[in-house]
């Protein structure tokens, strides 16, 4: 037999819509402020700061409110430093075999490469496991839009690290079974998305990149 949720009301404050407004803008503001960044400090984030954030990221919605995710964050030399070496590996032969002219092409202005520093230099790596079922006695619970859940949860994460003062970069090594083998993936759990975390290093840049227009990427009707 499976009962409702008990109810509570909700918690919520009414602002005034000029204050909402400005809420909005000054959000949109400190978000167009964040970028992705790959050279890395090596000073240290505090660990009640990591957890701050990850916090905040367990908070996103989830399907069947499952929360189909796992953080684990990495702080230790030698777990980054194999990570490092299995990543670059995966991202070698990416770059030299695997990714077609065109991706390459579309990369080639960005000037990455399959060298990954940061994967050391960064006093954090915080890796998002997605699971796509648990088991919760011995049986098997599935999660429902696992996809769409842990992407939501890592927007929040990359919004709560550039809310925190810090840098982040998605970093998608392909494959990314060697982060389930090196950190120890349990059973329907696997690798998503791995974060850099900490403070950029003297001197990081950018590439000068824009993001579209608003006509370009919303349609009012
Ligand atoms: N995963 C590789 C390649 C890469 C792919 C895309 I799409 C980017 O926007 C950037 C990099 C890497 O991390 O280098």
């Amino acid at each position: 037999m499976t009962e409702t949720y008990r109810f509570l009301p909700l918690v919520h404050e009414r602002i005034p819509a000029d204050e909402s407004l400005e809420r909005a803008r000054a959000f949109r503001d400190r978000m167009r402020a964040r970028r992705s960044v790959r050279d890395f400090s090596s000073d240290p984030v505090a660990d009640d700061v990591l957890e701050a954030l990850v916090a905040a990221a367990a908070t996103a919605p989830s399907g069947a409110n499952r929360q189909p995710w796992r953080f684990v964050i990495v702080r230790d030399a030698e777990t980054k430093s194999r990570i490092r070496v299995a990543a670059e590996k995966e991202e070698k032969e990416s770059y030299e075999h695997r990714m077609p002219p065109a991706w390459l092409l579309a990369l080639a202005p960005l000037g990455t490469d399959w060298h990954k520093p940061f994967l050391e230099t960064a006093p954090a790596l915080i890796v998002v496991f997605k699971k796509d079922y648990e088991l919760v006695n011995g049986e098997r619970q599935n999660a429902y839009y696992p996809n769409e859940s842990v992407g939501i949860a890592c927007g929040f994460l990359i919004a709560a690290i550039h809310a925190a003062g810090l840098v982040t970069l998605t970093h998608t090594p392909s494959p990314m079974n060697f982060l389930g083998e090196i950190l120890g993936a349990a059973p329907g759990e696997t690798a998503y998305l791995l974060l850099p975390v900490g403070h950029p290093a003297d001197g990081a840049e950018v590439p000068d990149i824009h993001r579209k227009p608003l006509d370009q990427v919303v349609t009012w009707r």
